[in-house]
């Protein structure tokens, strides 16, 4: 397949500046009219990309038209700067099980266009340079398909004979076509209003079944939350009447940003406390929020082409970072991005998948909606943010989008924006976003008279096709803490490391300095220090940086761990005295408690190591939560029970009293409480709430309590009808820690209810299973065998999810040698089928190299 090149950029040379489609729908068979006034830019004929779909007829000023057809183009010689082009062609949007273009879903009509879905629409320049205004007609049965939906403003409607009806929608800011998007179906709005800073009022729609109705408050309320805070954050207001989102259940990506008509995974949108955890309501509001400021952030100004990404998806997520952190407990919203980013970016910088943020070259761009362009983006956005300070950052952000509004632009336009607005150098900034690999920061302190040197250190490992690095510039908050009584030596500095080497000088220590260092994950890196449990004890106990708190006693946990590991045998006690700490602290709250006590993953254990024991890395860890869960059966009992709670709210606090009181629960199993499955059990049936039930089947699900049979049962007779919950069920049992859990995940692969057409079923069971590193890597081979099977069965329907299934089996070099060359081989066996897609190539012939 065919390798795109940041390098081979060339401007279009044909503008399409509007375009009139009308459809008329039919689940089988739609016929698509595309009305296009194009105007010459640059030399060349005009390039329409295109799915495949049957051409109809192809017009240019009213009279038939020659073209031919190269590489998935058509292309047509034009001889003047002006034509006006009618194509009429016809697709099937129940046979694409693909879900990219248009396509059917239980019931409705939708599509997806990004990254390139609008070419299966209709033949046309399919890249995010080309900006258009839109009109929209769509015809429909009326019966089947009340609402139609589609970007702007409705302009007109009515019914037709035969039992049809008409609306047409037009949209009047110019847009790039994957920001296109229609819907038709049977749906009922929960209708609000928001008005903008500028007194305009704005209609608000999220669009549901009916029965779902009362599971879209939360996510209105989200909205509305995250209108006001662009407004009052990043001065952004928004521009139509009207803002509508359409939930689905058959969805590849969480949401998207489409203008004035996003549209949702169901999954991001239907939440009531019966069904939806509080991690569930959470992400709710993250995605909402985050899918509304891409309408600054991604639809005003937008990406001049898919290299470039992380312009849109690397800012946005950072303000929907910022959205939560000011919408909940900001130190547990950190917490959890940077749990995230070392699960999912580390690992993926880590391996054969490895790209810049700005990547140079791709086969599929599918492929590149990843952690490294989203999350490692927003940790890039995130520096810059620190570096400048909040109203110098403010400053760079309002001149971006003041800039660049109405254009198609490059992540370097961003940082010049934030040079020019914000008063700063960033040349050398740049390279985050060319090299890619995770930085390593060594850092020692030792003490000089009264003062204390930091010696730091910096190394940016090879990845595949750059072997060569530079030094970055490293913003690390950094302080000191008295090695005898914890107090502040001194205040905290922000100190940029932009060389290989450098020594930091504090003046004025009076006892022996411990380093407090990267406080608030300042830069997304990994810091190798000599502190030893004593300082990192002392780190956990007086902190005054929450983040720094939880990471001391996540790297004491991490040293102690990956010794029983690697020598058999540790200490547990420095562990077991610092958590007792940390839960006997009154002047913590809950839900950073909850987060602090628990042990790294395993997969984090695992990627600190030279090569992964899965099965000793998890007998290491179930020896601390037994230990853990013994030793302090009291503490664990204590806050069990502080923190049951009688009334469901949102609070942060009720959300950090559940999760605290989940996590209790399961140190006291782990600890072989001999009350604890029967706590469980209780808290199981007596749950009001979807996060105390879920919590409590966890726990049941990894043990060899009676119970667990029970429970697992009832919540299946339970929940069987809600698809959202019935993937928890399958979840829960493909992450169960037990010894058993690939069998069981085989014999779920045979249930009635598993299906991998359903993008959300699919990562259920293979996506969770494929994380769960002692069950996917037991059993000789047999989970990369299964995870293989799923990928070559789901790449024949829908390739884009497929391909995101293949990145575990690259990891085949961590594993040692049976484990590697079996992996290796599955991936053989993949790339060897005939008729693979070239999203599922990409990723597995690039992982065995
Ligand atoms: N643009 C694709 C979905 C999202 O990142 O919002
Ligand atoms: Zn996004």
């Amino acid at each position: 397949p065919q390798v795109i090149r940041r390098e081979d950029y060339t401007p279009p040379a044909w503008r399409v500046p509007e375009i009139a489609l009308e459809f008329d729908l039919d689940p089988a068979r739609t016929v698509v009219r595309s009305r296009m006034q194009v105007e010459r830019a640059g030399p060349g004929p005009l390039k329409l990309d295109h799915g495949g779909q049957q051409i109809v007829s192809i017009r240019v000023d009213g009279a038939s038209a020659e073209y031919r057809d190269e590489g998935g183009r058509l292309i047509l010689d034009l001889p003047r700067d002006s034509h006006a082009i009618e194509i009429v062609t016809e697709i099937s949007p129940e046979a694409n099980t693909e879900l990219m273009g248009l396509y059917a879903s239980g019931g409705l009509l939708c599509t997806q266009c990004e990254a390139e879905g609008f070419r299966r629409i209709t033949p046309f320049p399919d890249r995010p340079d080309v900006l258009s205004r839109y009109s929209v007609r769509m015809t429909a049965d009326r019966v089947s398909f009340p609402v139609l939906l589609a970007n702007g403003d409705r302009v007109g409607g009515g019914d037709l004979p035969g039992g049809r009806h008409w609306a047409e929608w037009r949209d009047p800011f110019f847009k790039p076509c994957y920001l296109f998007a229609l819907v038709a179906g049977d749906l009922k709005a929960n209708r609000d209003h928001f008005t903008t800073m500028s007194g305009r009022k704005v209609e608000l729609g999220i669009w549901v079944r009916e029965a779902d109705l009362p599971k879209t408050a939360h996510a209105m309320q989200a909205l509305k939350d995250a209108m006001a805070w662009d407004e009052r954050v990043y001065g952004r207001e928004y521009d139509l009447d009207v803002f509508n989102i359409v939930a689905v259940s058959d969805f590849n990506f969480g949401a998207m940003e489409n203008k004035g008509l996003n549209i949702f995974n169901s999954r991001y949108i239907l939440a009531d406390p019966e069904t939806a955890t509080d991690a569930d309501f959470d992400a709710i509001a993250a995605v909402v929020a985050h899918e509304y400021f891409h309408n600054w952030s991604g639809n005003r100004v937008t990406c001049r082409d898919w290299f470039q990404l992380s312009l849109k998806e690397g800012l946005t997520v950072f303000r929907d970072q910022q959205f939560s952190a000011d919408h909940g407990s900001a130190a547990v919203e950190r917490i959890n991005q940077v749990r995230m980013l070392r699960a999912a970016q580390f690992q993926e910088d880590a391996g054969p998948l490895a790209h810049p943020v700005r990547p140079d070259s791709y086969i599929e761009i599918g492929n590149f909606y990843t952690a490294t362009v989203y999350n490692k983006g927003a940790e890039l956005i995130r520096m810059m943010a620190t570096m400048l300070r909040p109203e110098r950052f403010r400053r760079g952000t309002d001149l971006y989008f003041e800039r660049h509004d109405g254009q198609a632009v490059t992540c370097d336009d961003f940082v010049k924006a934030m040079e020019d607005g914000g008063g700063i150098d960033l040349s050398q900034f740049r390279l985050w976003y060319s090299q890619a690999g995770t930085p390593k920061v060594k850092a020692t302190v030792r003490q000089d008279g009264q003062d204390a040197i930091v010696s730091l250190e910096q190394t940016v490992p090879s990845t595949p096709g750059q072997s060569d690095k530079q030094p970055m510039p490293i913003p690390l908050r950094m302080a000191l803490f008295g090695a005898g009584t914890g107090a502040a030596e001194a205040g905290e500095r922000l100190v940029v490391l932009d060389k290989e080497r450098a020594d930091i000088r504090f003046e004025g220590v009076g006892e022996a300095p411990v380093l407090s260092i990267n406080r608030g994950f300042s830069a997304p890196v990994i810091v190798e220090s000599d502190r030893d449990a004593a300082a990192l004890a002392l780190l956990s106990a007086h902190d005054d940086d929450p983040f720094a708190r939880y990471e001391a006693l996540q790297q004491l946990m991490l040293d102690t761990l990956i010794a029983r590991v690697e020598a058999g045998a540790a200490e547990f006690a420095p562990v077991v005295d610092a958590v007792r700490l940390t839960l006997e602290n009154p002047a913590l709250d809950k839900a950073f408690v909850a987060e602090a006590v628990l042990p790294p993953s395993e997969a984090f254990i695992g990627d600190r190591m030279a090569t992964v024991d899965p099965e000793a890395i998890h007998q290491a860890r179930e020896a601390l939560r037994a230990e853990l869960g013994r030793l302090l059966e009291g503490q664990w009992r204590a806050a069990y029970l502080g923190s049951a709670s009688n009334r469901f709210e949102l609070t942060p606090a009720a959300k950090g009293a559940r999760r605290l009181r989940s996590i209790a629960l399961g140190f006291l199993m782990a600890g072989g409480a001999e009350d604890a499955p029967a706590l469980a059990w209780d808290q199981f049936q007596g749950a009001t709430n979807m996060t105390d039930r879920q919590g409590a089947l966890a726990v049941l699900a990894n043990s060899d309590a009676a119970q667990r049979e029970d429970a697992l049962a009832a919540f299946y007779a339970r929940h069987k009808d809600d698809a959202l919950v019935l993937d928890k069920w399958f979840t829960t049992q493909a992450l169960s820690t037990r010894a058993d859990a690939l069998e069981q995940v085989l014999k779920l692969s045979q249930h009635p209810d598993f299906t991998l057409s359903n993008p959300n079923r699919a990562r259920s069971l293979v996506g969770a299973f494929s994380a769960n590193q002692r069950g996917f890597h037991s059993g000789e081979g047999r989970g990369y065998r299964f995870l293989a099977d799923n990928i070559v069965a789901l790449d024949a329907i829908n390739p884009q999810t497929a391909a995101k299934f293949v990145a575990p089996l690259g990891r085949w070099r961590r594993f040692g040698e049976t484990r590697g060359a079996l992996m290796r081989a599955e991936l053989e066996r993949i790339v060897a089928k005939p008729g693979l897609s070239k999203d599922v190539f990409e990723q597995a012939s690039k992982s065995l190299i």
